[in-house]
């Protein structure tokens, strides 16, 4: 029989890294990373699938900065394709598929789509795709406000002819023709007059602001997106799908579950669905993450129990120190080319160096970057400090059916409830401090782990899994880390304290 006692966990604060023989400068370390078997990303960061933290606008500031965002699924299957949409239409050098009006569209119309893509004009067609004008902002200006809702879009847009450049310019000839004529916006059009894409200034300029970022093969931003396993999930995966999500992330807290390991098997192997990537989890041990590895999954998430709002581990005394678990499932994965994400428990940038060094060759964030701008919810003042909210998706709010309809319990093999005394929780309802933009917290976080490799003599993640060895240290070592016997007067920005 096997031993009733496993080894002893380990988790991010039992372990440091130790330095090593260094002969690096700054520029040459290179944090690209496998997200999936077929993806890599040049930050090896992903952001939560949970709904105060990812929805399309953390999703778009995650894959400009290099890194990827995955979408929650606790909102209904249209909203959700439609948040990937978002993601898909936003900041390429070229936009495929643009956000389009018709002319009899009124103003208000127009505003408000505007306001949903954050984009501030749109192209005009009529019904058969023909490009027949364009509206900016601007041509709102000169109408009253009262008078939207009355005023039709042909009354006010800028009609044909206009500069438009051919389908599938390139780069130099596009940034040319807009420099010549002045102009923000270059639609491209086929011969017929029909609309195919569109360029815009702005877009060109992130371009060269983002140089990390994450892009799919025609130049889209990156976006991953959550499924489940009962009920309608095969339908939300494959309307996913078809709303251009590059990568699938099975989100359950425990993944090693026949049901959903035959989801993945299903979506690696159904013609309509093999070709996106499909991220398999949570697991905790090895024999988990071969179950994965069997299933076909293109990456392995690991985790159960260590995140900062979850509390699995009390609840149903279930669990693995996270070091010790992303180091097992690594076992399996890493012989079979698998990627592993460690997914949860990160207070600071330096365990994600470790995570990475026990196996990972990614780490997911929710409680670091549920502070941000980008993350779904308001501001909240407490005492003159600015919160926003951060919840587990296992809390009674993110399962409750109270005001809106729950559509993640299954995460939790939670089955329909007539009332909310009928829940039994896995996750805390809490906030975290306000912490400004995601640019700002990404460079920290980056920054840290650019000093980790630096410290550890490593150029790249994977000389950094190689060569990274831990110390295991005591209670009065965590202590000595920290800072001690000084009383903090000015807060750092990657230093909380807890
Ligand atoms: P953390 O970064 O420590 O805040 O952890 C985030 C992770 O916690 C998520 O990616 C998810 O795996 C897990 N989670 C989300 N909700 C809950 C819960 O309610 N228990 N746990």
């Amino acid at each position: 029989t096997p031993e009733k006692f496993a080894t002893l966990g380990l988790t991010y604060d039992d372990v440091l890294l130790l330095p090593g023989e260094s002969d690096l400068a700054p520029d040459e370390i290179d944090t690209t990373t496998r997200l999936t078997r077929e993806i890599s990303i040049k930050v090896p960061l992903l952001s939560a699938a949970m709904d105060t933290v990812t929805e399309s606008r953390m999703a778009i500031a995650m894959a400009r900065q290099g890194g990827i965002g995955v979408l929650h699924r606790n909102l209904s299957i249209d909203d959700q394709a439609y948040q990937v949409d978002l993601v898909k239409r936003t900041q390429t050098g070229i936009i495929s598929n643009p956000v389009t009006i018709g002319p009899d569209a009124t103003l208000e119309d127009l505003d408000r789509i505007c306001g949903e893509y954050r984009v501030s004009g749109l192209p005009v067609v009529d019904g058969s795709n023909k490009l027949i004008g364009i509206i900016t902002n601007r041509d709102l200006r000169f109408t009253p406000v009262a008078e939207w809702g009355s005023t039709k879009v042909d009354e006010v847009m800028t009609p044909m002819p206009l500069v438009t450049g051919p389908t599938g310019i390139d780069r130099d000839a596009a940034t040319a023709l807009l420099r010549a004529h002045k102009r923000e916006r270059l639609p491209l059009i086929d011969p017929d007059g029909t609309l195919t894409g569109l360029i815009t200034v702005k877009d060109f300029v992130k371009g060269e602001q983002f140089p990390n970022a994450s892009y799919d093969a025609d130049g889209r931003l990156l976006v991953g997106a959550a499924i489940g396993y009962f009920g309608d999930a095969w339908e939300r995966a494959t309307r996913l799908i078809e709303a251009g999500v590059d990568v699938l992330v099975a989100d359950t807290a425990h993944g090693h579950v026949h049901l959903l390991l035959d989801m993945v098997k299903r979506l690696k192997t159904d013609p309509a669905t093999k070709h996106v990537q499909v991220i398999g989890g949570n697991v905790a041990t090895k024999a988990g993450a071969q179950a994965f590895v069997d299933a076909g999954a293109d990456a392995i998430k690991v985790g159960v129990g260590p995140g900062s709002i979850c509390t699995t581990r009390v609840v149903t005394g279930v669990g693995v120190p996270q070091v010790t678990a992303v180091y097992e499932a690594s076992l399996a994965a890493r012989p079979a080319g698998v990627p592993v994400i460690a997914d949860g428990g990160m207070k600071h940038s330096g365990e994600i160096a470790k995570a990475l060094v026990a196996g990972a060759d990614s780490v997911m964030l929710g409680s670091l970057l549920a502070g941000c701008e980008e993350s779904p919810g308001e501001l909240v003042f407490v005492n003159g400090k600015q919160f926003k909210s951060y919840r587990g998706m296992g809390s009674l709010g993110a399962m409750s059916s109270r005001g809106k309809k729950s559509y993640s319990k299954d995460r939790y093999f939670q089955a329909e409830v007539t009332s909310d005394d009928q829940i039994v929780p896995e996750g805390i309802e809490g906030q975290v401090a306000y912490r400004g933009p995601l640019g700002a917290v990404a460079h920290q976080l980056i920054g840290g782990l650019n000093q980790s490799m630096f410290y550890v003599g490593a150029r790249t993640i994977g000389e950094l899994q190689e060569k990274g060895r831990f110390v295991r240290i005591t209670s009065a070592s965590l202590k000595e880390s920290h800072p001690h016997g000084v009383q903090m007067t000015v807060e750092a920005p990657n230093y909380s304290g807890i």
